[in-house]
């Protein structure tokens, strides 16, 4: 199962991708989270990273598509894996097809969790008083969502087109959500 998850910024993404991912039995794939670690760890691709995440803006394709090529290969990989915040920019999606192309294998869904936009700045603003993440800032979470609908949400008329995508509801409790998102894959 080779799946992605998609939304805008407190969307619920990480939170669900980690238990889908464990009841699927995939890695869990989070640009987002191998962004933090590298910047935790002060390597030179985190300190590239830190300045776009700081200021709400994507870290380049580049950089990006480098990284998860490489996450890719891992031969954790081989049987799925679940990718969540990637691909996020037309350019990102180009290089996944090719990345999967190469073995031969393809996306089989792509999950879109839809959330109201005043209830996911209001999870950030939560999120920002209990673990103080430097994205999370009301001018950060503004720029962030613009960048998403700029960016990234144009990406699901493409998956649409495919025949991949499919939306679910991201607002109500944790477990509900998950429970959407199960049904819809192994619908
Ligand atoms: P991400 O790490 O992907 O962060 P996110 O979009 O803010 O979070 P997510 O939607 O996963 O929300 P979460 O579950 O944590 O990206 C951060 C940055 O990294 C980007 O802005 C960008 O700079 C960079 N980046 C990442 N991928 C990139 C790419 N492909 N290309 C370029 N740049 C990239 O949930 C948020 C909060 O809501 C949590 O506190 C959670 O507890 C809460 N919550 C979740 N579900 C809830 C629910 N049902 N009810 C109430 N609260 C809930």
């Amino acid at each position: 199962m080779r799946l992605v998850i998609m939304g805008p910024p407190g969307a619920g993404k990480g939170t669900q991708a980690q238990v889908v991912a464990v009841e699927l039995g995939v890695p869990h794939i989070s640009t987002g989270d191998i962004f933090r670690a590298n910047v935790d760890r002060g390597t030179p691709l985190g300190e590239e990273a830190q300045r776009y995440m700081s200021a709400g803006e994507y870290v380049p394709d580049s950089i990006t598509n480098a990284m998860v090529r490489d996450r890719l290969s891992q031969e954790d990989c081989t049987p799925g894996f679940l990718l969540d915040g990637y691909p996020r920019t037309l350019e990102q999606v180009n290089e996944l097809d090719m990345m999967l192309l190469a073995d031969e294998h393809r996306i089989d869904r792509v999950i879109e969790l839809t959330v109201d936009t005043d209830a996911v700045v209001a999870r950030l603003l939560k999120r920002a008083e209990e673990q103080g993440r430097s994205d999370d800032t009301a001018e950060v979470i503004r720029r962030r969502l613009e960048v998403y609908f700029d960016q990234t949400a144009p990406l699901t008329a493409v998956y649409t087109q495919r025949g991949l995508l499919v939306r679910v509801d991201g607002m109500g409790a944790v477990p509900d959500v998950t429970g959407r998102i199960l049904a819809a894959v192994t619908a």
